[in-house]
């Protein structure tokens, strides 16, 4: 790869580079975060290599985040919110386009630096969690009347679990290629058991009883920019999979990870369990902004969905394990295994809570 300073040259950043440091914990692209001296004034812009084994066609892809960012800062500016601090600012390379592809193929992009933002891996606090549940459903009411077939399916069938257990996990298994199958066999079992949850969704949408929206499909606690000072959720980031999908896919995703009392790699088991507590303010949060628009059947699976996006996500862990962890980042070589064990463990838990979840959804 051409030095980081020569990628960086390529971008309209203004003032000369002070520092350029690795920065954030996503699974799929790498992240650095800029500081800049423009004449005594600092600037700090975000550049990011994106993942080109995960995102095939970047020139769709970025088309998609440009469409999507600029709908959504025209929506933002006319309800006088700040569209500087509420959505993303993209910043082209020097000549023009969108994006750079670097000597090697891979490819970068940047985007301002939201100061004064922070943002979180883990739950404390039930209002904060709450926030970013504001956040995402104003995200998708934002979005409702964004054209969804102007868009690119950036990873096609993303949130298609049915698809991903016939066509990604079964052929996974079958081909063992890193002789791995045989030290998970307790977690295939429990994948295999629970195939009949895999198709719910979809065939709900399929059957025109809950409707295809623009979503986000990535709707993790730390892709929501929070304010330092005021505790807000500004900002919802990390673009690169809205698409077309259901509502209940970014509800479920957000439960997955922010509703469990233990990070998504703790190894500890007894530690994974759903904050219920967390779980219905969520709920408040997100039906807040998005619920008005959701149907009966969705309101009816928001507590499944949550239990089904964690148990897709476990499988793509375990997947991901019997492939050679080829697709998602990992810092040791069982990092996979420990996060399948502990999403499918989360799912244990929500099946003994599922009436409880259930009547939090009921109540509100
Ligand atoms: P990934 O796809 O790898 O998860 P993200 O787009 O989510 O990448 O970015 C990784 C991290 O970088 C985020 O979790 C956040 O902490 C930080 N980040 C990304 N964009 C911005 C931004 N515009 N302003 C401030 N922080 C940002
Ligand atoms: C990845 O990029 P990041 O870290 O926000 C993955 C999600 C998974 C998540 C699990 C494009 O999200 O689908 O749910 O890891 N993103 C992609 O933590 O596959
Ligand atoms: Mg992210």
């Amino acid at each position: 790869m051409e030095k980081i300073n020569e990628i960086i040259n390529r971008f309209e950043f203004s003032g000369s580079l002070v520092e350029c440091r690795v920065f954030g914990s996503g699974h799929i692209n790498t992240t650095y975060l800029l500081t800049f001296d423009d004449c005594g004034k600092t600037n700090k812009y975000i550049l990011q290599q994106v993942n080109p084994n995960v995102f095939k066609n970047i020139d769709s892809l970025m088309d998609n985040i440009f469409k999507v960012t600029s709908y959504l800062r025209n929506e933002i500016r006319s309800c006088g919110g700040d569209e500087n601090r509420e959505a993303l600012h993209y910043i082209k390379t020097r000549d023009g386009k969108n994006y750079y592809i670097a000597e090697d193929g891979s490819y970068f992009r940047s985007y301002v630096f939201v100061e004064n933002s922070v943002t979180y891996n883990s739950v404390d606090n039930p209002d904060l969690f709450k926030a970013s549940g504001v956040a995402f459903g104003r995200f998708q009411r934002l979005l409702s009347a964004f054209p969804a077939e102007s868009l690119f399916e950036t990873i096609p069938d993303f949130h298609n679990t049915e698809k991903r257990f016939q066509t990604e996990f079964l052929p996974a298994l079958a081909a063992d290629v890193s002789g791995r199958a045989a030290s998970c066999e307790n977690e295939i079992e429990f994948v295999k058991a629970r195939h009949n949850y895999c198709s719910r969704l979809v065939d709900l949408q399929a059957q025109g009883k809950i409707p295809t929206r623009v979503t986000h499909n990535d709707t993790k606690l730390n892709n929501v920019l929070f304010d330092k000072d005021s505790g807000r959720a500004i900002c919802v980031i990390d673009l690169d999979t809205v698409m077309p999908g259901l509502a209940l896919y970014d509800f479920g995703d957000s439960i997955r990870f922010g509703a469990n009392t233990a990070a998504e790699d703790e190894a500890d088991l007894s530690k994974v369990l759903i904050n219920l507590d967390y779980f219905r303010a969520y709920a408040e949060g997100f039906l807040s902004e998005a619920g008005h628009s959701l149907n009966e059947t969705e309101k009816s699976n928001l507590a499944f969905a949550s239990l089904l996006m964690t148990f897709e996500c476990g499988m793509r862990f375990l997947t991901d394990y019997l492939n050679g962890d080829v697709y998602f980042k990992t810092e040791y070589p069982e990092h996979n295994l420990v996060r399948a064990k502990n999403q499918l463990a989360l799912v244990a838990d929500m099946e003994k809570h599922l009436p409880e979840m259930e009547e939090i959804i009921n109540n509100l």
